[in-house]
């Protein structure tokens, strides 16, 4: 069976919801970074790097959400990417800019020491991931404009993905509300089953009271 290394509200989140819509049978095994379990001797052998996710499959682990996101939909849930060789390089796309650019504009916020030695400068660091990570929101705002979904009318392993920066921009007190179509999408994606079993099973701050 699927084992999926998780840590609740963490980027995992968006595999965890992507292999819940699969329908998928999956173990989850949730990782506290509050106690660095994510470099325990155990974990390390199954990512190296210390870092969720990570998907064990019978082939062995898979990590990096885009590829997770990638294998589910291809062996599981054909219908969560799209047929076209085209739409499916453009979810792809999607996907990259959030791993390399969306993600660590965040990350600066939270962890500004990965990417400076001097910690005077780590609130430059921080304001700056801040302001690219609100850039980043406004710009998937835009692209929700007149879709229903990130990629248009079908839902997608992609929403998952996207849904996990509405939540981070509201946890670092962003006014996330005045993006007016992510938040209409995020109500949307609320409304899905497997979001909200996935939501309220890791805590996440978009359905805590
Ligand atoms: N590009 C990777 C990012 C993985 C990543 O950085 N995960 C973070 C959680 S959001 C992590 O495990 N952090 C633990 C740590 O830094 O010690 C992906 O999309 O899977």
């Amino acid at each position: 069976m699927l084992k999926l290394y998780y840590a609740p509200g963490a980027c995992s989140t968006a595999s965890h919801i992507g292999l819940e819509e699969s329908g998928a049978r999956f173990e989850g095994q949730a990782l506290s970074f509050a106690k660095s379990e994510q470099k325990s001797p155990e974990y390390l052998k199954v990512n190296p790097r210390g870092r969720v996710p990570a998907l064990v499959t019978d082939e062995g682990p898979i990590v990096e959400n885009t590829a997770i996101l990638d294998y589910i939909a291809s062996v599981h849930a054909p219908q969560l990417m799209p047929k076209d060789p085209v739409q499916r390089a453009r979810a792809i796309s999607l996907m990259a800019w959030f791993s390399n650019n969306v993600h660590p504009a965040f990350t600066h916020v939270g962890r500004p020491e990965r990417f400076a030695t001097d910690p005077a400068v780590f609130d430059h660091l921080k304001a700056t991931g801040r302001e690219n990570f609100h850039a980043a929101l406004k710009e998937i705002d835009g692209l929700l404009a007149g879709k229903q979904w990130i990629l248009g009318d079908a839902f997608s392993v992609v929403d998952g993905y996207a849904l996990v920066f509405y939540g981070w921009g509201k946890r670092i007190g962003l006014p996330v509300e005045e993006l007016k179509n992510y938040t209409a999408w995020k109500d949307r994606m609320l409304a899905r089953p497997a979001v909200r079993r996935v939501l309220e099973r890791e805590q996440n701050v978009l359905v805590a009271a």
